[in-house]
């Protein structure tokens, strides 16, 4: 990729909060992962109630060849290094799946801590906290497309936001059912190939729309720090030592 449209991409990812979207190198795993985790969940479907069937869905990176794969796939870490920083932390994982019957996923952000045990989020700082979302099926617009708020990675004029970092807010002090009004009309709607990706500031809000029709869908979402940020941990986080991935 030429290096002007790669600076190009930087100043629109950090001015909108998100970047464009990009295909992985290797589409063939993608299509594995998908394949593998649906009769997964089949399987499980049978043994779990659908709430503890969630939680097999978090950092699934740790023992899913697949999912390795992808993490350190070669468009992926080209575009994380251009656009993040060259020295990355993996901290989470988490596939977020969308079939018959499925709801939303309200409003929220990302950036779950600031800097070790800090207890606020600083809004002015936009170099330590990434996300990146990876199609793993068609995101349609009636099988949850995804929505993003564009610059609100930063402080916007009018939305009070709640700077309290994730282990000392509630679900509903998180989750915002509906933006302020004045800033509805200004929310995008993405939809995605199977295999496509975007990264986004982890303090840029955002969330998935219910599912209505069409193929059911799998997102795997990453969640990154610069190396040099210290990583909290608490019940939210719940380290295993290996659960940190150098990227
Ligand atoms: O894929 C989804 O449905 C939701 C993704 C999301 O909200 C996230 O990555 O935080």
């Amino acid at each position: 990729m030429f290096t002007e449209q790669l600076d190009q991409d930087k100043k629109i990812f950090d001015e909108r909060g998100y970047s464009k979207t990009y295909n992985l190198a290797n589409q063939d795993v993608v299509e594995q992962l998908s394949a593998k985790l649906e009769r997964e969940q089949m399987r499980w479907r049978k043994l779990l109630p659908e709430k503890l069937l969630r939680r097999f869905l978090l950092n699934r990176h740790l023992n899913l060849p697949e999912m390795q794969a992808i993490i350190r796939d070669e468009n992926l870490t080209f575009i994380l290094k251009k656009l993040c920083a060259p020295k990355l932390i993996l901290w989470r994982t988490n596939v977020f799946k969308k079939e018959p019957g499925s709801s939303d996923v309200s409003w929220h952000h990302d950036k779950h801590f600031q800097d070790g045990d800090e207890k606020l989020i600083d809004l002015d700082e936009i170099s330590n906290h990434f996300s990146v979302f990876v199609a793993l099926n068609d995101v349609t617009l009636s099988n949850g497309a995804l929505q993003v708020l564009p610059k609100s990675h930063k402080p916007i004029k009018g939305f009070e936001r709640n700077l309290k970092v994730m282990s000392e807010k509630s679900g509903s002090e998180h989750f915002l059912r509906e933006l302020p009004s004045q800033f509805q009309a200004s929310a995008k709607t993405l939809c995605f190939k199977q295999g496509q990706f975007f990264v986004f500031h982890s303090a840029m809000y955002h969330k998935s729309k219910a599912y209505i029709s069409g193929n059911s869908r799998m997102s795997l979402t990453m969640r990154l720090m610069r190396a040099d940020v210290g990583f909290p941990v608490n019940r939210y986080t719940k380290l295993k030592s290996h659960q940190l991935v150098y990227i």
